[in-house]
């Protein structure tokens, strides 16, 4: 069964081509810095934003109608698989990343939504099989059901934890059974509205119990992929407990988890939190905990995640620079975590929607190998940090000086130059980069 008769393979055409349905920049066999484009970018399908959200926001209903023909959950669920799997084919995605409660319908108990999982999962298995398409990570939905109002592993109710606890174990062996590397943990209403009624500290300390248990679960199982955190600032609570990239990396060595787990940096929630796409890849590298990529955009003038499909080049080439100075990704990947403006109500738009995705990381991708070619900008910053080569500079670094040996050095020499940081050139450099990898 076919979903998309009208919409056939995408393909490579180049930036000369007129084609709406068609690759300017992203021709996967392309080798870059050693690897192939595909390789390098390892795409993947959100199932929920792709198969699922139809569009509803606080004021409308859905604009388009993913029912896929089915007049009940179950079917629905079915036909979705067969619908994603055409998406990713077409499209030329080896990836997909899924909630529970995305693939199969949510039933009138905790029994019932299993046994959906287990009517779905060896369908989605059967396909994968088929097209040779990988899961890149699973997760559970612990947010949307209103028992989790006060949230999952962080709710004041033993009851509601424990249900998290059983609806993450048949996630995390779904995951395993369709060889997933990854299990996301975003904290959905893991945070709170209010400190009247919240005990932040005894709130915490259950998150890493139950992040605990997964780990030992998973590794019971043999799950070997990698564990991680999806920092947030705030949306849906008004203070979300993984902030950002600096907090959950001190939050999971305070709990002993840094061995498990690494992280999942979205664009967006980095600009929420008041960062750059770019900082919180770098702060996750530098900590040697750079995981995997939530690919999307948000508008700098709205305060929320409006998840848009990410066409801002300037921010993909420096994802991407990012990425390949980490040393490119290992278990993770890039998931569209974006989803189609709901003006944007067709089929064909979430075509166009992934299309506009790809190219503009794979533009990305050229400007980073342009940027690391180029060479220039890196040498700029090897040499602002010269000083620290010889002379004081390396007594320092090797920890040979005291407080008082800065004193007696100070105190006999000369003052300090100061020398330019040169960020306009460098921005100009970038620039050159960018339109040098075009040609
Ligand atoms: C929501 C999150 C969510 C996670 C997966 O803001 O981005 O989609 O990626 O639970
Ligand atoms: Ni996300
Ligand atoms: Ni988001």
């Amino acid at each position: 069964m076919k979903f998309f008769e009208n919409i056939g393979n995408i393909k490579y055409e180049g930036i000369d081509s007129d084609n709406m349905l068609s690759f300017k920049h992203y021709d996967k066999n392309k080798i870059v810095l050693g690897r192939k484009m595909s390789e390098h970018l390892k795409f993947a399908m959100s199932y929920w934003h792709t198969m699922c959200a139809g569009g509803k926001d606080m004021f409308g209903d859905d604009t388009i109608n993913k029912s896929f023909g089915a007049d009940n959950p179950l079917d629905t669920c079915k036909n979705k698989v067969f619908a994603g799997f055409e998406i990713m084919e077409k499209l030329g995605i080896e990836y997909f990343c899924f909630h529970d409660r995305d693939i199969a319908p949510e039933g009138a108990t905790f029994a019932e939504s299993s046994a959906n999982l287990d009517v779905i999962v060896p369908l989605i298995k059967s396909e994968m099989q088929r097209t040779g398409i990988k899961l890149l990570w699973g997760t559970a939905n612990c947010f949307a059901n209103p028992r989790f109002m006060s949230g999952a592993g962080t709710n004041p109710s033993s009851e509601v934890f424990a249900y998290a606890g059983a609806q993450i174990k048949k996630a995390l062996d779904i995951t395993v059974e369709l060889g997933g590397t990854g299990y996301v943990f975003w904290g959905g209403r893991e945070g709170y509205d209010t400190l009247l009624n919240t005990d932040m500290k005894f709130e915490q300390d259950n998150m890493a119990r139950l992040m605990k248990m997964t780990v030992e679960y998973g590794r019971s199982i043999g799950y070997e992929g990698d564990f991680y955190i999806e920092p947030k600032p705030k949306e849906p609570t008004k203070h979300q407990y993984d902030f950002d990239s600096a907090t959950v990396i001190g939050f999971l060595r305070h709990y002993g988890l840094d061995k498990d787990f690494k992280l999942n940096i979205e664009a967006n929630h980095a600009t929420l939190a008041g960062h750059t796409f770019n900082h919180e890849l770098r702060v996750a590298s530098d900590n040697g905990m750079f995981g995997s990529i939530d690919a999307n955009q948000g508008d700098m003038l709205l305060g929320w995640d409006t998840d848009q499909f990410p066409t801002n080049i300037y921010d993909t080439s420096l994802c991407m620079y990012e990425t390949i100075r980490a040393g490119g990704f290992t278990n993770g990947g890039l998931n569209f975590d974006s989803k189609a403006r709901r003006q944007s109500n067709s089929f064909e738009d979430i075509f166009l929607c992934y299309i506009a995705g790809m190219d503009s990381f794979a533009y990305g991708l050229l400007v980073a190998e342009q940027l690391v070619t180029d060479g220039r900008i890196d040498k700029f910053v090897e040499d602002r940090y010269s000083s620290y080569n010889s002379g004081i500079g390396k007594d320092i670094v090797d920890g040979k000086t005291s407080l008082l040996d800065l004193y007696n050095y100070t105190l006999n020499g000369v003052e300090p130059t100061t020398n330019s940081g040169r960020q306009e050139w460098l921005e100009s450099v970038l620039n050159d980069c960018i339109i040098k990898a075009g040609r």
